[in-house]
C-alpha cells in the first residue's frame, strides 16, 4: 500500500481538491497542514518553493492541477480519450484563470490601487468570465466537464469559497444556483462528505 502525504496550508483554497480526490479514493493520507510559522523551513524542500506537494511513496509531485489530474486518471474521474481529456483540461483552466485574475487584485499591497482594479475587474472582466462560467456548468449538467462527475468537479468544489472571497462575492451561489451543483455532486459522495465532515474548517 502506498503512503500518501499531502502537504499544504491549512485552508481550502487550491489544496482542497486533491485532499477531497485522495478521499474519493479511499487513500488513507496524512493531512499536513503547515502552519505560516514553519512554512520559511519547509519552502526549500518543495519542487517549486510552493504547496500543495503531494508525497507517494517519498516521491513528490506538485503543482495543484497536474495533482488533480493525476488523482482523476487513477481513480476513474478522466476522461475516456484525448478530446474528453482536452475538455477537462480546458474548462480547469478556465476556473483557474478566474481565480487568477481575482487573486492578482486581493494579493496587492497598495489598497487605493486594488479597490480601482477591483472595480475595473468587476466593469471590463468579471461580468464574462461568470457569464461564461454558469454557461459551461449549466452545459454540463451541474458538472464542470463532460456532462458527468469528473476530477474537475473536485477541483472547482475545493475552490470556490476561495474564489468568491476573491472575487469579494460572497453571494456569488445565491445569484446563479447552477454554481451550487457541482459542489452539491461532490459532497453527496458519502466517502468525500465524510473527510469533508471530519476535516478541520476553513473559510477559504
Ligand atoms: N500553480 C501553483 C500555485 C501554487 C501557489 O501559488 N501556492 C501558494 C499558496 S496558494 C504558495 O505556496 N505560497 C507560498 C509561497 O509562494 O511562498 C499550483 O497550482 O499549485
Amino acid at each position: 500500500m502506498p503512503k500518501y502525504v499531502f502537504y499544504y496550508f491549512p485552508v481550502k483554497a487550491l489544496g482542497e481538491g486533491p485532499r477531497m480526490l485522495l478521499a474519493y479514493g479511499n487513500i488513507e493520507f496524512e493531512d499536513k497542514r503547515i502552519p505560516m510559522e514553519e512554512w520559511a523551513t519547509f519552502k526549500s524542500k518543495t519542487p517549486f518553493g510552493q504547496m500543495p506537494v503531494l508525497e507517494i511513496d517519498g516521491k513528490q509531485y506538485a503543482q495543484s492541477i497536474p495533482i488533480a489530474r493525476l488523482l482523476g486518471r487513477k481513480f476513474g474521474l478522466a476522461g475516456s480519450n484525448e478530446e474528453e481529456d482536452f475538455e477537462i483540461d480546458q474548462n480547469v483552466e478556465f476556473i483557474n484563470d478566474i481565480r487568477a485574475t481575482s487573486a492578482t487584485v486581493q494579493y496587492e499591497k497598495d489598497e487605493a490601487y486594488k479597490a480601482k482594479k477591483h472595480e475595473e475587474n468587476l466593469a471590463n472582466k468579471y461580468p464574462l468570465m461568470l457569464e461564461k462560467l454558469v454557461e459551461m456548468i449549466t452545459k454540463n449538467n451541474g458538472h464542470v466537464a463532460l456532462g458527468k462527475l469528473t476530477w474537475g468537479d473536485f477541483v472547482y468544489a475545493g475552490c470556490l469559497d476561495y474564489l468568491k472571497t476573491m472575487l469579494q462575492m460572497p453571494d456569488l451561489e445565491e445569484k446563479y444556483p447552477i454554481l451550487k451543483k457541482p459542489i452539491e455532486a461532490v459532497m453527496a459522495i458519502p466517502q468525500v462528505k465524510a473527510y469533508a465532515d471530519a476535516a478541520p474548517k476553513c473559510s477559504i
